[in-house]
């Protein structure tokens, strides 16, 4: 993408009403934009991080065995009414009537549709176990919308459905998707920590969230030192790693046990600060029975299924790895969603040498570089770099570029090669 020709509308000044650092980038970087109050229009750099964070989010989830469909953001109420929880939700809820009077709502999460889509197409014992999920708008009318997207009051949120037919088969879902998770976070190239946590709105007695750990976290958060060194690929098997991620001490001011945190030893013990960007439930047969589904067991019995719900912030992600990685000059994205994994830097628009190889570059990256070919000094083109936060910039100027070299910068390290133009591209590319 050529810079001169895009909406990045990045902004000079640092924005008066953004307090952390994570939305204050995400307005100066041009990333989104607010339109009402925890509302947000994501601008076309902000949208490709959304769509990075959502192949991965698709295919942990297809590698774990999960299906993926797409339900509406605008719900009946009745549906509500059966599980009961349309009066319990509270002002957090949008409630919407329709011209003929109907109540209908704007989802805030989706277990008694999901529920209903299975109460009518699924019967028999032998059609279980099924795990569905969708990546889709949610509205929380939430009482205090702030951080920018962290918590807004439309999100994009991935919510998983888990059917079993049994407690241990609903247990072995959990842990799958528990896995699935830490994967998941990991490609994205964040640590995420997972915590025994309350159950709240959506019910049930086993709950995990997961925490990145930032000091402005909305969580207070205690944690075993031995989960910096985590690394689920090398996951034996998924038994094993659920033992391991729950009997290494973790949890949210919420559920902190004072007694287990006692026995771990003094320089093992680290407190801080977390942000929730996932959390999973098992609530067992909550939803199957208050919306009576049932599916014919093996000896014609009826079976209530035992369900999971399975949620990540995919929007309130984009703003939490900023959270955790960027330093005075901007953002540093982790390479996995970085918005462009390059930016071209053209310091001289308009020198015959220098537009030849910055034009080349910009066709062999393709669509995920961006060619700042403005007619911009360097010290801007730099700035907006940094703030932008692509891993790697490609600098072209005329003295290098009469011999056929570009400098090349990683963001994170803020190391420089000079290099041919190939082996610059190789480095890209690697
Ligand atoms: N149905 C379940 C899981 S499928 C559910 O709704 N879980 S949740 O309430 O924990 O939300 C899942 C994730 O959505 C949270 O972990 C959080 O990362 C994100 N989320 C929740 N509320 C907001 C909000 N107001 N703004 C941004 N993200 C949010």
């Amino acid at each position: 993408m050529r810079l001169s020709q895009s909406l990045i509308p990045t902004l000079k000044e640092t924005p008066a009403d953004a307090q952390i650092a994570s939305h204050r980038l995400m307005l100066r970087a041009g990333l989104v934009r607010q339109m009402a109050s925890g509302i947000y229009a994501w601008l076309p750099a902000g949208l490709r991080v959304l769509n990075k964070i959502s192949a991965i989010v698709r295919e942990e989830q297809a590698a774990a065995g999960a299906q993926e469909l797409l339900m509406p953001t605008i719900q009946s109420a009745d549906l509500w009414r059966e599980s009961g929880r349309y009066e319990a939700y509270g002002k957090e809820m949008l409630r919407i009537t329709d011209r003929h009077e109907r109540d209908l709502l704007y989802g805030p999460t989706n277990e008694e549709m999901i529920t209903a889509i299975m109460r009518e197409s699924v019967k028999s014992y032998r059609e279980l176990p099924q795990n569905l999920y969708h990546i889709q708008w949610k509205f929380r009318d939430e009482v205090r919308p702030r951080f920018g997207v962290l918590r807004g009051r439309e999100f994009l949120m991935k919510d998983g459905y888990g059917f079993d037919l049994d407690y241990a088969g609903a247990l072995l879902t959990y842990k799958k998707m528990m896995l699935a998770y830490m994967r998941t976070f990991q490609r994205i190239g964040i640590t995420a920590i997972p915590m025994r946590a309350d159950t709240g709105q959506i019910g049930g007695d086993l709950s995990h969230e997961f925490h990145i750990l930032a000091p402005t976290g909305e969580s207070g958060v205690f944690y075993d030192a031995a989960f910096e060194a985590g690394d689920p690929s090398a996951a034996a098997s998924v038994e094993a790693f659920y033992e391991q991620m729950t009997t290494i001490y973790a949890a949210t001011d919420e559920k902190h046990d004072l007694a287990a945190w006692e026995k771990i030893p003094a320089e093992r013990k680290r407190e801080g600060r977390g942000i929730e960007v996932g959390q999973i439930f098992y609530f067992g047969k909550k939803y199957s029975e208050s919306m009576n589904f049932t599916v014919t067991g093996q000896d014609g019995t009826k079976i209530f299924p035992e369900m999971g719900s399975y949620g990540i912030g995919v929007s309130r992600l984009a703003g939490a790895i900023i959270e955790a990685c960027h330093d005075e000059a901007g953002i540093i994205w982790p390479d996995a969603i970085a918005p462009f994994r390059a930016a071209i830097l053209n310091l001289r628009q308009g020198d015959a040498a220098t537009d030849k190889i910055c034009g080349d570059l910009h066709e062999k990256l393709g669509q995920d570089c961006l060619y700042d070919d403005r007619e911009e000094r360097a010290g801007a083109k730099f700035a907006e770099a940094d703030l932008m936060g692509h891993p790697w910039q490609i600098i072209a100027g005329p003295r290098g570029a009469a011999n056929g070299q570009v400098e090349l910068k990683r963001r994170a390290t803020g190391e420089r090669f000079e290099l041919s133009v190939a082996d610059a591209l190789a480095k890209v590319l690697s």
